[in-house]
């Protein structure tokens, strides 16, 4: 039995983190026997971030090191993919999990009207007299994170061509087949489709989210993708809440 740290669900997510809902897609997809740990704390942590795997001995804490693991225990994760597309798997899910998922990050706590959208719904749960220096600590590392970065230093119209680019690709990817790969889901999808959603369910239309709902083909990506991989995990994450 594996026990999964993650952080809760909202906005129609099953994590608000994307990285803690591919991990569970993939422990999903990997056949194991697992349930969610929902928390706010990442003392389980060695590198302070979620999700974390728990197995009997142990900790896997990264979802890119647990495909690797789920794998070494018989996983397919990739399945029907030859060594080059493989490779451009990998690739696929870099470019969605070190660019575009910083999109939705900026938006989420970077955007003025963002941040005050999203800040009560992450930090709601802080007592009220301290609510805001603490979410304002934790943005400050995100905003300086983001600078260093690079795209936190852009305007509005850099920001938004950097990542209408990985959308675009992701489009022509998409435009005859059913999943990333073809007609099988694999790693990839689990780790697209939640960076993908999360942009998708923002609450403001903010441009990149518009650039979403505005795209046929990744809409449709969506919709096929919330219910087959999302829908699993709903009985999981609810007996866990
Ligand atoms: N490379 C990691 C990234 C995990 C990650 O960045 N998690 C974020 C949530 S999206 C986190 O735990 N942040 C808490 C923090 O940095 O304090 C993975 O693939 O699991």
């Amino acid at each position: 039995m594996i026990t999964l740290h993650s952080f809760p669900g909202a906005l129609g997510e099953p994590s608000l983190s994307g990285f803690c809902t591919k991990a569970m897609i993939l422990l999903n997809m990997s056949g194991e026997t697992w349930a969610p740990h929902f928390a706010v704390s990442v003392e389980v942590s060695p590198f302070g971030k979620l999700p974390v795997a728990v197995a009997t001995d142990e900790k896997v804490a990264d979802s890119n090191l647990l495909i690797p693991w789920l794998e070494a225990r018989g996983a397919d994760l990739f399945p029907g993919l030859s060594s080059v597309e493989r490779a451009q798997a990998h690739a696929v899910i870099r470019m969605a999990e070190e660019n575009l998922r910083y999109g939705m990050m900026y938006d989420r706590w970077v955007d003025p009207e963002g941040w005050a959208a999203f800040m009560p719904m992450v930090f709601g749960d802080v007592p009220e007299e301290m609510r805001e220096t603490v979410a304002e600590q934790v943005r400050g590392e995100i905003v300086n994170g983001l600078t260093w970065q690079g795209l936190g230093r852009f305007g509005p119209k850099e920001r938004l061509a950097y990542f209408e680019a990985d959308l675009g690709a992701l489009t022509d990817m998409l435009w005859e087949r059913t999943w990333l790969f073809g007609d099988q889901p694999t790693a990839a999808d689990a780790a697209v489709l939640p960076i993908l959603s999360g942009i998708e369910h923002a609450l403001l239309d903010l441009p990149l989210t518009m650039a979403v709902r505005q795209n046929k083909t990744l809409i449709r990506y969506l919709e096929q993708g919330r219910e087959a991989l999302f829908g699993p995990l709903r009985t999981l994450t609810a007996s866990a809440a």
